[in-house]
């Protein structure tokens, strides 16, 4: 293992500098964070250019109800008409907007925005016919094929806020949102595929129906062909209703305040938040960050993004944000490793993809398989490198870069949130430096900062709580049916102040690049020094024998909190060796400071996931302080604390 695996967030000191052609032929350039600071109303305003409206709006923003904000007050506009009507009538209309792949291997669509307009127009008129109107909510459960992308532009371009719930959850989590924001029509499909086999969905539709009655009508797509239960007068199969309607439809101009969106966070505590997004700030939000942080050349560039569409990242970076930039994407249906481990590899080398945007968990799960297997395919075309969801480990980050990228690759670290709705903090491929492990600094037309419990803003070198100290265009709005929980969430920490709290805690390093720690509640307190878990883990990371890690604070009776580590080995590590465990505790001494060893460590074969890939703190730390395990439902695979159990009550 070489040199640069030893490191950790403390003393990373590798720099990357933007590659020259790209710089040359950037989008932004760097006098663009001057001129969005110094009018950010103006810059915000120039941006929303990049839109077709119907009608300009009056006020760029107006923020006197503070924290409810609304911008482009009077302006109208469709956002499905600007995802895809528009590339039409701009003669664009045989330009790839979705490379679709499905997991079955040659089981492939190409379709062109022309294409995606009749099916959108074609959805759009079905809805209407099943008694859906402008202001009804929609819920989409859906895997990934193309009608997920065409049910929410339909949805969108009627006005009728859509609610995308992820695939992987239960029935008893779909009711309950179907249930909180009254969805009168869910979008389902029989099935999809999961690692080679048909996976059922529609069950759990049946059965969330047995938990709500709000439910009226149920749009049934054929992906599998599994047999069903069928209800006469609530089922409807999308090929009788979709197929057989007009390819006309005239969008209708809404109010740029228009719900565009609700979408559920992921429900790691209490009651699952609905989050609220508009139609104009929002679609000015995604679409210029999607062309300004990857840098999109849209008539060249083959854009993937490989999140699920029943995550926030899904809605603005693979559908809104690049189909308003009128791109050419790729959208896979499966798992990475289906049918075998280097498909993603594949994909890239297939459809010559320029832009690639993943998660650090995946990344992770790669660099455990090694590198042998992307060293197999050409991905040459690559020319940028996103990462989301996660704090990304330096070593991971350099891997990405390195055996991914070939080493010419910016990776654009994009620190966002549900609630952002777009991409907040981030380096500018064309423009910033990268530093593995940075988010470096908030993007132009954004303000961050990292403050302390009483609302001063921290010098460098030291850390706090990340805080949005502007409203932004794509913000949240609220919380579906509760105004007051988005009040108390996000906005009463700092009410004197009028700052976002984000719920990160986040670093400023010795040149005032940030680096987000993790979730305050993941920051540790060890006899008074703070300590990030995600700077243990990343210390962690960096031995040669460690795949992943997480680590946790578990309370201590000297100490207050105690770091508590659970690790995975590599493959070729084998068991590791009968010291494995301290030398790992010895690692992170040497790594980060005697402060920071680890307690306890426990090797382990899987981590608690949540369905979208956050590891769950929060079961670890009843493992590490001996509790019973708490709720597990948003786990993506329920028996992983089950093993982990077993081991620790092997292991004392
Ligand atoms: C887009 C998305 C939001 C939380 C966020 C933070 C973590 C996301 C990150 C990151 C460090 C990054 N997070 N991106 N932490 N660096 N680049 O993931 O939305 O699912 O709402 O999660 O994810 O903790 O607060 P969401």
């Amino acid at each position: 293992m070489s040199e640069e695996t030893l490191s950790n967030l403390l003393k990373e000191d590798r720099r990357f500098e933007p590659p020259a052609d790209i710089a040359e032929h950037a989008n932004l350039k760097e006098e663009a964070y001057e001129r969005a600071a110094s009018d950010r109303e103006a810059f915000w305003a120039e941006q929303a250019e990049r839109l077709d409206w119907a009608q300009k709006w009056d006020r760029v923003l107006d923020w006197d109800n503070a924290p409810f904000a609304q911008w482009f007050v009077g302006g109208r506009l469709n956002a499905s008409y600007n995802c895809v009507d528009r590339h039409v009538e701009a003669g664009r209309g045989d330009k790839v907007a979705l490379h679709w792949v499905g997991e079955p291997l040659d089981d492939t669509r190409d379709i062109t925005y022309a294409q995606l307009k009749d099916e959108v127009s074609k959805a759009a008129n079905a809805l209407i016919e099943l008694g859906v109107q402008t202001g009804d909510r929609v819920a989409i459960y859906l895997p990934m094929i193309p009608e997920a992308v065409v049910a929410m532009l339909a949805c969108a371009r009627i006005g009728a806020p859509h609610t995308v719930v992820f695939g992987g959850f239960s029935a008893d989590a779909l009711a309950s949102r179907l249930d909180d924001c009254q969805a009168k029509v869910v979008i389902t499909s029989d099935g999809g595929y999961r690692r080679g086999a048909p996976s059922a969905l529609k069950p759990a539709v049946d059965e969330a129906r047995t938990k709500t009655d709000v439910v009226e009508k149920v749009l049934v797509v054929r992906r599998t062909g599994q047999d069903v239960d069928w209800d006469d007068d609530v089922d409807v199969w999308w090929h009788d209703a979709v197929d057989s309607a007009s390819p006309e439809h005239t969008p209708e101009a809404f109010d740029a305040e228009h719900p565009l969106y609700v979408m559920y966070t992921s429900g790691t505590t209490g009651k699952p938040k609905g989050i609220l997004h508009t139609t104009g700030g929002y679609l000015v939000g995604t679409s210029y960050t999607h062309w300004a942080v990857f840098d999109l050349k849209a008539e060249t560039d083959v854009y993937w993004c490989s999140a699920d569409i029943g995550w926030v990242t899904g809605h603005s970076y693979m559908v809104y944000g690049p189909l308003a930039n009128g791109a050419t994407q790729v959208m896979y249906e499966g798992t990475p490793d289906a049918p075998e481990r280097g498909r993603w590899w594949q994909i890239i080398e297939d459809y010559k993809v320029t832009i690639f945007y993943t998660a650090p968990t995946a990344i992770r799960s790669f660099m455990k398989q090694g590198r042998e297997i992307p060293d197999r395919f050409d991905m040459s075309s690559l020319r940028i490198l996103g990462s989301v969801g996660e704090p990304i480990n330096p070593e991971a980050y350099v891997w990405y870069r390195h055996v991914i990228g070939g080493d010419r690759t910016p990776v654009v670290d994009t620190w966002w949130q549900t609630e952002t709705g777009m991409i907040m903090i981030s380096p500018l491929p064309g423009v910033t430096h990268g530093k593995p492990g940075s988010a470096m600094i908030p993007i132009p037309g954004v303000a961050a900062d990292v403050v302390t419990e009483e609302g001063t803003s921290v010098p460098n070198g030291s850390g706090g709580y990340l805080v949005l100290t502007e409203p932004w265009p794509s913000m949240l709005r609220t919380i579906w049916g509760d105004d007051q929980r988005y009040k108390d969430t996000y906005w009463s920490r700092y009410a004197d102040q009028g700052w976002y709290f984000a719920g990160d805690g986040a670093k400023k390093d010795s040149d005032g690049d940030l680096w987000v720690l993790g979730r305050v509640d993941d920051v540790m307190n060890v006899s008074g020094h703070r300590l990030s878990t995600t700077e243990i883990e990343s210390a962690l990371v960096s031995h040669p024998k460690v795949a992943e890690a997480a680590v946790v604070g578990a309370k201590d009776e000297d100490t207050g909190q105690a770091v508590c580590a659970f690790v995975i080995l590599r493959e070729e590590a084998g068991d590791g060796g009968a010291d494995i465990v301290e030398e790992l505790r010895n690692h992170v001494r040497k790594e980060i400071g005697a402060i920071a060893k680890p307690r306890q460590i426990m090797i382990v074969a899987e981590l608690p996931k949540t369905r979208s890939g956050k590891i769950m703190r929060r079961l670890l730390r009843d493992v590490a302080e001996h509790r019973e395990v708490g709720d597990v439902t948003t786990l993506a695979d329920s028996t992983v604390m089950d093993l982990i159990k077993q081991q620790e009550d092997a292991g004392s």
